[in-house]
């Protein structure tokens, strides 16, 4: 296996956690890393969490805030300068007054937000300052595609990708890609123009593999999906080719040329973004939108459970792994969390944290993750429905009731975007195996709009509603705020 980094790599890592932890002495902070795929939710989640805290949201099972004890919650001036500020006001402004959700993250962001609060003991409050600040840093779900890629030499990548491009679910798609790297003699002279064909084809499988009717999730490199400023760039022209065989690319040839580039790739895209915000994380919440997946059947979420291993990998603590022993924040906490949970009815809660822990299981095992804390849940950061019933021939349905987006159907209906409709989400399956082995009928979902926020009597409006952000607050956090 390559190695990850190399020694400048870690004396960096090093020097870096050292000098975050004589910051965190000034002022207690905790990071968050807010992982997920694209269109997981993580955007949403940030803001729905701070809003909540900034609100004073219903939290009940948030013991911090039941028991009345934090005093203040407020924005600050986040740590890292050359970081962009997490747009949380235009977040917030466009799912509450326009009931519109974000755009796809297209570049990381980063908010600080601080708590007060009383300590829970009486020996707590004579020494602890009461004060801790919360690190979250949003970035494109598309770049957690690339974090396994730092473990495979371009051989192994190259391999890989084929492999994949030959599944049934993907040969479709690959078609034209394969056959172009087919045509392709690997060792014929480097070309720019062939090089750029390449990654155009490959880039334009890649997106095919995304879209809602295949709804894939393995589909590195991430950034030939979102490539921020990167576009055009060599570090982003390349592309994997078969048969290369084995020893050394002849040098000049195409292959030594596809090599040097996603060496570049790994060297100057993938590891900064590890290096700065993976390696610093305490804490991490897995948000994973299992109901996508299940909504394009057993492929999909075969290739999620896939692209969920491989990542979590990334993520492992303990003996063995290659930097382990230079992350002394290391993560102790990881809660793996369904998102999106307000499209079900809350009976199959605990069925779709099932599939959720299922399909994370073999991986959190292998990776020896379970030495931090590991939880599943199933939540929702914005609920943007309501639970009903509906007489239908002496039989009472339970329902979901929200105002689906414009231009989702069910049977041939269209919505407008304006109009609520009561919806039966069918059950998910009660035998997790199911989803993935196939037996499982498939499921249909709509997306519905952000929620209208309620008003009290006087006149006040409520925070975003959400479903279980509280327990997830709680395990997060909780025990800092003690
Ligand atoms: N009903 C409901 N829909 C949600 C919720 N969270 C996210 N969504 C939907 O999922 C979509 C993606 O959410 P984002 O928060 O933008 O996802 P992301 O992980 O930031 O995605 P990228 O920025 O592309 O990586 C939204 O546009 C919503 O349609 C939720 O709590 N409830
Ligand atoms: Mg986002």
């Amino acid at each position: 296996m390559a190695s990850l980094t190399n020694f400048g790599d870690e004396a960096r890592i090093a020097f870096d956690t050292l000098a975050g932890r004589a910051a965190g002495l000034v002022s207690p902070s905790l990071r968050l890393g807010v992982t997920g795929l694209s269109r997981a939710g993580k955007t949403v989640f940030i803001t729905a969490l701070v809003h909540n805290l900034l609100h004073g949201g219903r939290l009940p099972l948030f013991q911090a805030q039941k028991s009345g004890r934090i005093s203040r919650a407020y924005l600050e001036e986040q740590p890292d300068d050359a970081v962009p500020r997490f747009q949380y006001e235009d977040y917030v402004a466009a799912l509450v007054k326009e009931r519109l959700w974000p755009d796809s993250t297209r570049a990381i962001s980063e908010l600080r937000l601080t708590i007060e609060y009383e300590s829970a003991s009486a020996w707590g409050r004579m020494f602890s300052r009461g004060r801790l600040s919360l690190d979250i840093v949003d970035y494109p779900g598309e770049w957690l595609l690339d974090l396994p890629l730092l473990a495979k030499d371009f051989a192994t990548f190259s391999r890989e990708a084929v492999e994949l491009a030959t599944l049934p679910v993907r040969a479709d798609l690959s078609v034209e890609w394969r056959a172009l790297a087919a045509a392709t003699d690997a060792s014929s002279p480097a070309d720019e123009m062939v090089a750029r064909q390449l990654a155009e084809s490959f880039s334009a499988y890649l997106r095919a593999c995304k879209e809602d009717g295949r709804a894939l999730s393995t589909l590195p490199p991430g950034r030939f999906l979102m490539p921020g400023d990167l576009e055009g760039s060599p570090a982003l022209t390349f592309s994997p080719l078969p048969d290369l065989g084995g020893g050394r690319a002849k040098p000049g040839s195409l292959a030594a040329m596809m090599e040097r580039r996603y060496e570049a790739y790994k060297t100057h895209v993938v590891k900064p973004f590890f290096r700065e915000h993976i390696t610093r994380l305490d804490r991490q919440i897995v948000l994973i939108d299992a109901m996508q997946a299940l909504n394009a059947g057993s492929e999909a979420v075969a290739d999620l459970e896939r692209a969920l291993a491989e990542i979590l990998a990334c993520f492992r603590a303990g003996r063995g792994f290659f930097l382990s022993d230079l992350i002394s924040r290391r993560i102790d906490r990881i809660l793996i969390a369904a998102t999106k949970a307000d499209h079900i009815h809350h009976e199959s809660h605990d069925r779709l944290q099932a599939i959720v822990r299922r399909l994370t299981d073999r991986a959190v095992d292998r990776a020896r993750l379970s030495g931090a804390g590991v939880e599943a849940l199933a939540m929702a950061a914005v609920r943007a429905t309501r639970e009903g019933t509906v007489k239908q021939g002496g039989e009472t349905l339970p329902v979901i009731i929200g105002t689906p987006l414009e231009g989702e159907t069910i049977g041939g209906e269209r919505f407008d975007g304006e109009t609520e409709t009561a919806i039966f989400p069918g059950d998910l399956p009660q035998n997790p195996e199911g989803v993935l082995n196939g037996a499982a009928s498939p499921i249909r979902f709509v997306r519905f709009r952000p929620p209208r926020l309620e008003r009290t009597a006087e006149g006040i409006t409520l925070s975003l509603p959400h479903i279980r952000l509280d327990r997830a607050l709680q395990f997060l956090i909780g025990d800092r705020l003690e």
